[in-house]
């Protein structure tokens, strides 16, 4: 049967890209055409064709309180109504760092800019500029935006297109970019001994999303920490998805391990395009205009963006808002388990706060993209098409992490497990 989705994608062909504005959204490796979505409201997307998902994308994370949250739009709309953008400052951006700040105490200074890809991008310069040192060391599976230096073992589109480094990035970019297996100490170390002098940044993320959703170890992180000290390298956390989920506080909550610089993206524009970099205040202070480091954008900061994730984080940052949101994850993490056992399929599964990740395979640890990369990728694509059909829609990719909205309720959980029996039973 021809969709109305199927119709609309052959028409976005002709003009867009692959038909879409960014590769994961294309179900290259899932097959078929990628669903259109006209409508979202809390937990639960409408399709072209009136049918009905409780959505685990969210649109790659930014809706922690769910789609069009009456707040959020209300906060746009009034802000709209004043203007869209002034190159000017506003209160709004003062109030979102001030926010920002309450909730991660490593962060004593903040640039907003537009994108996660802007914001790593940015904390690469800032490393290098504030230590005087050019390499840089990121890990296999971790993905930080489509950035020239960082594109190397990359996760998300770069891992489901099977795309090894990008064409188009010069060799003398990604010459000063380490890579190092994910939780991996002892390879860092050995990095360490051979280039200390030179690393100006360890960029990682502390709950990697973009190989399926894989939580460090916390002595990976604490060790991490402790080479940066001795060496006077930056220790960069991406918690563009890990911000806000992991815990309120991100990932630096969760673990109690506090990087010198924080990139942010996705839940800090509650939807709309907006990233940020924070940090130590005498590091960030070498950013332009205090600084030599230069950065800038016309529309970093702009009123719409700061009033939606401002809207988002004061409603998301109520008592036992995000807490109740975390226990609603742990219940769909555990009802998948059950019903995978009954059915007989190996599953394992990770959560950090309201993010998950669901793995076909019997690994006993799965803590790396090298054990990511094993599990079954085809019993991926049957889960992922039979979910789809029943009404609950994952990414289209078995390297994308899951994610849970304060607006995901028992009528969504209840669905969605009764599809994954159903769905379990065919595999
Ligand atoms: N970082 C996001 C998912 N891994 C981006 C989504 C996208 O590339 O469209």
């Amino acid at each position: 049967m021809t969709t109305r989705s199927d119709t609309l994608f052959a028409e976005a062909r002709e003009h867009l890209v692959g038909g879409v504005n960014s590769a994961v959204r294309a179900f290259r490796s899932v097959g078929g055409s990628p669903v259109f979505m006209r409508r979202g409201e809390g937990a639960w997307l409408e399709d072209e064709d009136g049918k009905h998902y409780v959505d685990y994308v969210l649109s790659y994370g930014p809706l922690a309180i769910g789609h069009a949250h009456p707040e959020v739009v209300k906060a746009i709309a009034d802000t709209a109504a004043q203007g869209t953008s002034f190159g000017a400052p506003t209160v709004l951006e003062t109030e979102l760092a001030t926010l920002v700040k309450g909730l991660m105490p490593a962060i004593e200074r903040i640039r907003m800019v537009n994108s996660g890809t802007e914001a790593c991008l940015s904390a690469v310069r800032l490393a290098r500029g504030f230590t005087g040192r050019d390499r840089i060391l990121k890990f296999r599976g971790n993905y930080h935006g489509h950035v020239d230096a960082l594109l190397v073992e990359a996760g998300s589109g770069v891992l489901t297109l099977g795309i090894p480094g990008s064409p188009g990035v010069p060799a003398a970019v990604t010459e000063m970019t380490l890579t190092a297996p994910y939780n991996d100490l002892e390879a860092v170390q050995a990095l360490f001994q051979d280039y200390g002098d030179s690393i100006a940044a360890v960029l990682v993320e502390p709950v990697s999303g973009n190989m399926n959703c894989v939580p460090a170890n916390p002595e990976f992180l604490q060790g991490l920490r402790r080479l940066c000290d001795d060496s006077g390298a930056m220790l960069v956390f991406d918690e563009v998805m890990s911000g806000f989920r992991a815990a309120l506080g991100g990932a630096q909550a969760l673990y109690g391990v506090y990087p010198d610089l924080t990139c942010l993206g996705k839940v800090i524009g509650g939807g709309l395009p907006v990233g940020a970099l924070g940090g130590r205040a005498d590091v960030m202070e070498h950013l332009a205009p205090t600084g030599p480091v230069y950065q800038a954008g016309t529309l970093s900061g702009n009123p719409l963006a700061m009033a939606s994730g401002l809207a988002t984080l004061r409603n998301l940052s109520r008592p036992d808002v995000h807490a109740g949101a975390e226990a609603w994850t742990r219940r769909l993490v555990e009802g998948f388990r059950a019903r995978a056992q009954a059915a007989g399929i190996p599953l394992a599964t990770h959560q950090a706060g309201t993010m998950f990740g669901l793995f076909f395979t019997d690994a006993p640890v799965v803590d790396r993209f090298e054990t990511v990369a094993q599990c079954d990728a085809e019993r991926f694509v049957q889960f992922f098409h039979g979910m789809l059909e029943a009404g609950v829609y994952f990414a289209p990719s078995a390297f994308e992490a899951g994610f849970v909205s304060t607006a995901h309720d028992e009528a969504a959980l209840q669905h969605t497990l009764d599809a994954a029996e159903q769905v379990f039973s065919r595999l």
